[in-house]
C-alpha cells in the first residue's frame, strides 16, 4: 500500500506570548515577559505551511485552542462571570492566568503519538492524545487536541483517537516529540522508536539532576499497546540525561527521523552504540537499512545544536529519492551549525537540500520546524476519508492570511492578559476560524 505523509501544522493562536512557563526548555526561560507579536508569529507558520504546500509536500492544519482556559481558573477557584474571574486572576496569580493563556498547542509533535496504518494490528491509523502533564500551562491541552483530532480523523473504520493517558507523573506523555518512525517508504511497515527521558518503575535507569524529564518508559509502552505495536518493530530508547539538563527538553530538539535516515547527535542518547544496533535489527525486519547521520560533538556542541535547533528540523523525503532538511533561520547564525550543513549537503548522502524559515516567534518558546508539526502518514483512501478543509491550498493560506490580518494583535505584553477585551477577541476569531475550516462546533465544550 502507498501512502503520503502530511505535516499537520499548528496554527499559531492569537494569544501567542511569552511566560516563562517550561522549565528545562532554555529559550522559554530566557524570553520570559518580552512583548509577542502574535500577528507576525500566526503569518511565520502560515508561511512554512504554504511553501511546503507549493513544494508539493502533503500539508494541513491543527487549529488553535479556545483561551483563556475558563475552566482552568475557575477548576483553581477564580469565579464570578468570565471578567471578574480574568481580574481576580490577574491580581493573585498572573502566572496561572498566563498558563490559562497560553498558545502552546502550536506545536502539534506534542499534540499526539501516531502510528500508522502499516504498523497497527487492527489495520487503523491510531493517534493518542498527549497528556503534557510535566507542565500546568499544557496539562489541558490533550482534551481539544482529541477534540479536533476526532474531528478531522471521524471514520472509525479508518481511524482510532485514544484518548491521552492518565495525567499522572508515571505516564509523562509528550507525544510525537519523543517518537520516530524509520521505515523503506511510508506505506509500508515500520519500526517505532520511542525515547523517553526516565522511568517510573526501574530504579536503575539513571534520570536528568537539574531538569525535569518529561517522557516516561512507562507512557511510551502504554501507547504502542493502545496503537497495537508489534513487539518486535517497537524500540524503546533511553534519551541521554546530560543533554536533557543542557535544554534538551524533547528528543525532537536532538534527532530527526525519516524513512530510513536518522539524523542525529552523538550525545542524543543513553547508549549510542546499543541504541543504532536495536534500531538496525528491527528494521532489518521490514526490510530497510538505517541510515544513521551522526553529528560528532566536535562539528557542533550541545549547546549550538540547543540554540540553533539544528535537530528540529523536518526531514521530508523529495520525489527524486533525496531529503531535504527544513531548518530555522538561526541555523544559518550559529557557525558551528552553518559550517556543518554546508558540509552535509555537499557530501552526497540522503540530504541534498536545506530550506530554511524565519520562525522567530515560534523559537523564542523553544518551538522549530519540527515541533510545529505532527507528522501523518496517510493512504489514499485515508487522505480522502480525512476533514479536507484543514489542508493546505493557495486558496485556504489567503483566506487565512486575511482572518489573522483582521483579528490579531501585533503586541501581547503580559499585562494585557488582563485586557478583558482580549478573551472576547480570541473567541470571536475563533469562532470565525470554525466557520472558515468547515468545522461547526469545534469549540463548544
Ligand atoms: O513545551 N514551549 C513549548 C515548546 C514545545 C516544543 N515542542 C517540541 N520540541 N516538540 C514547551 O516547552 C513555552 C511557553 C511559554 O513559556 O510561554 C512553551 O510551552
Amino acid at each position: 500500500m502507498s501512502a503520503r505523509e502530511f505535516n499537520f501544522d499548528g496554527l499559531v493562536g492569537p494569544s501567542h506570548n511569552y511566560a516563562g512557563l517550561s522549565f528545562g526548555n532554555v529559550a522559554s526561560f530566557n524570553n520570559v515577559k518580552s512583548a509577542s507579536n502574535p500577528k507576525l508569529a500566526a503569518l511565520q507558520g502560515l508561511a512554512k505551511m504554504r511553501a511546503l504546500a507549493a513544494r508539493g509536500f502533503g500539508q494541513a492544519l491543527l487549529p488553535p485552542q479556545d483561551r483563556p482556559n475558563f475552566r482552568l481558573l475557575r477548576s483553581v477557584g477564580f469565579t464570578g462571570s468570565d471578567a471578574e474571574v480574568l481580574a481576580k486572576a490577574a491580581q493573585e496569580s498572573p502566572v496561572i492566568l498566563a498558563c490559562a493563556y497560553s498558545a502552546s498547542p502550536m506545536w502539534t509533535a506534542n499534540a499526539a503519538t501516531v502510528s500508522p496504518s502499516a504498523d497497527s494490528a487492527d489495520g487503523r491509523l491510531h493517534f493518542t492524545a498527549a497528556n503534557l502533564n510535566n507542565k500546568l500551562h499544557r496539562a489541558f491541552e490533550h482534551a481539544q487536541s482529541a477534540r479536533s483530532l476526532r474531528a478531522i480523523f471521524k471514520d472509525e473504520k479508518h481511524f482510532a483517537v485514544h484518548d491521552a493517558l492518565p495525567g499522572t507523573p508515571a505516564f509523562g506523555d509528550e507525544g510525537a516529540a519523543n517518537h520516530t518512525r524509520l521505515c523503506k517508504d511510508h506505506g509500508s511497515a515500520g519500526v517505532e522508536m520511542f525515547v523517553y527521558g526516565r522511568s517510573e518503575f526501574d530504579t536503575s535507569i539513571s534520570a536528568p539532576k537539574k531538569y525535569p524529564a518529561r517522557q516516561t518508559l512507562e507512557a511510551s509502552q502504554a501507547v504502542a499497546r493502545l496503537h497495537g505495536l508489534s513487539a518486535e518493530r517497537s524500540v524503546y530508547i533511553q534519551q541521554n540525561p546530560d543533554v536533557i539538563d543542557q535544554g534538551v527538553f524533547h528528543n525532537d530538539v536532538i534527532a530527526v527521523g525519516n524513512a530510513n535516515a536518522l539524523f542525529y547527535h552523538e550525545q542524543a542518547f543513553a547508549d549510542e552504540a546499543g541504541a543504532l544496533d536495536q534500531l538496525r535489527r528491527a528494521m532489518a525486519g521490514v526490510g530497510a537499512d538505517l541510515n544513521a547521520i551522526r553529528v560528532d560533538t566536535a562539528q557542533v556542541p550541545v549547546a549550538d545544536a540547543v540554540a540553533s535547533y539544528l535537530f528540529n528540523s523536518q526531514l521530508l523525503s523529495k520525489d527524486n529519492g533525496k531529503m531535504a532538511l527544513v531548518i530555522p533561520q538561526e541555523c544559518q547564525e550559529v557557525a558551528s551549525v552553518a559550517a556543518y550543513l554546508q558540509g552535509l549537503v555537499a557530501s552526497g548522502n540522503a540530504i541534498d537540500e536545506l530550506i530554511h524559515f524565519d520562525l522567530r516567534q515560534s523559537m523564542r518558546n523553544g518551538g522549530g520546524p519540527a515541533c510545529l508539526r505532527l507528522r501523518v502518514a496517510l493512504t489514499d483512501a485515508e487522505a480522502k476519508a480525512m476533514h479536507q478543509g484543514v489542508v493546505m491550498t493557495e486558496a485556504l493560506y489567503h483566506t487565512l492570511v486575511a482572518w489573522v490580518e483582521k483579528h490579531y494583535r501585533d503586541r501581547l505584553e503580559p499585562a494585557d492578559l488582563a485586557d478583558p477585551q482580549l478573551a472576547i477577541e480570541v473567541h470571536t476569531a475563533l469562532e470565525e476560524l470554525s466557520r472558515i475550516l468547515g468545522m461547526p462546533g469545534l469549540y463548544d465544550l
